[in-house]
């Protein structure tokens, strides 16, 4: 099969500013090229991930989506990255057996009629924007079964949950570390921005006085600042944002995982690498996590936006046997699991295509 990925337009891959989208990129494409498929990803100018080639193309980044309200209108900026994205794929379709749309955008969406090639869109964030949903639902619609999304509580966020493909995640288990003795550290981890609630984090640090480290891409560095003037005395520490091979050393030896997700986080790829390093998660009920995270067993879920529940469940902890969480990781999140459930998605589309 002959792929081309249209990536996220925010952001040039690899300055984590694409977040949990770009992990499930790089392993997909990884997986596809391990089964002997070609692949390119266009991408935005300065992208690299791992060996995958890169078509790179220059312009003007897009908004992210999860900044805007639910009726900002569609904004296309001057000599916009995505429209350049866009056209290029236009321009080469002919080479490829499908396009893989991972980009939130509407451009995308809109243009899935005026494509000869099929288009597979996979959605990684929950419902955003009014022109998002309507755009989506069209596809869905006029090209039945060529929408992905992680998981079931992402789906439902959006009108047409019903033709949603659930896809979950994945991951290279290879690149991560059992470790079996933690340090007493709580680990936080996920871009730093108000949708991912860091702040409920430090609050548990401050009640409990156990150390937390916050590793991440530092995108908005006023909420963060507010954070600290918040809890000046709270026992936390930003790490810094890492490679999966270092990032993962510093989660692994942590204690437990905090996910305080305010929106509904769509999957959770930090969950799973907190499983694959055998640290259980502590999370609020709401989204992806919600559906990844055996409660009691692999970790807590607990009320949402609650910071006692956090704190309730860090108590709990010795309940939690860190094997059972790598275990979890081993049968549900392996890079051969993913790649089967895309690869069957992708063929899937592409048969459909033919028929019509
Ligand atoms: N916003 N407009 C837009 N487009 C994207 O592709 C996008 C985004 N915000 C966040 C994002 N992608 C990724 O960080 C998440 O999907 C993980």
């Amino acid at each position: 099969m002959k792929l081309l990925l249209l990536s996220t337009p925010v952001g040039a891959l690899g300055t984590g500013l694409g977040g949990g989208v770009e992990l499930t990129l790089l392993n997909v494409a990884q997986e596809m090229i391990r089964r002997g498929h070609s692949l390119k990803i266009v991408a935005p100018q300065g992208s690299v991930l791992g060996e995958i080639p890169i078509v790179e193309i220059a312009g003007e980044l897009q908004t992210t989506a999860q900044s805007q309200g639910r009726s900002t209108p569609i904004v296309m900026p001057e000599n916009s990255v995505l429209g350049n994205m866009c056209d290029y794929a236009r321009q080469v379709q002919a080479d490829y057996d499908l396009i893989f749309n991972i980009a939130y955008d509407w451009l995308p969406f809109y243009l899935t009629p005026f494509f000869e090639c099929a288009i597979a869109h996979f959605i990684s964030m929950g419902s955003l924007s009014d022109a998002m949903d309507q755009i989506a639902g069209k596809v869905a619609v006029e090209f039945p079964g060529t929408i992905g999304v992680y998981t079931r509580t992402q789906a439902e966020t959006f009108p047409f949950a019903q033709q949603c493909r659930i896809l979950g995640g994945g991951l290279d288990l290879s690149l991560y570390d059992f470790v079996k003795e933690p340090s007493p550290a709580l680990a936080w981890l996920g871009r730093i921005a108000p949708e991912k609630g860091l702040e409920d984090a430090v609050a548990a640090a401050n009640i409990t006085g156990i150390p937390l480290k916050i590793l991440g891409k530092m995108q908005d560095e006023a909420y963060w600042q507010q954070i600290c003037q918040e809890y000046p005395d709270a026992p936390v520490e930003y790490v810094g944002f890492f490679p999966t091979a270092q990032m993962q050393q510093e989660l692994g030896k942590c204690r437990a995982l905090l996910m305080t997700p305010r929106w509904v986080e769509a999957f959770g790829n930090v969950v799973i690498e907190a499983l694959a390093c055998g640290v259980p998660v502590i999370s609020y009920s709401r989204g992806g996590p919600t559906e990844i995270i055996q409660d009691g067993k692999t970790g807590f879920l607990v009320e949402p936006d609650r910071v006692e529940g956090l704190v309730e469940a860090i108590g709990r902890l010795d309940q939690i046997d860190r094997l059972a969480c790598r275990q979890q990781a081993e049968a549900e999140y392996s890079l051969e699991a993913l790649g089967d459930r895309f690869l069957n998605w992708f063929q899937d589309i592409i048969e459909e295509s033919m028929n019509c």
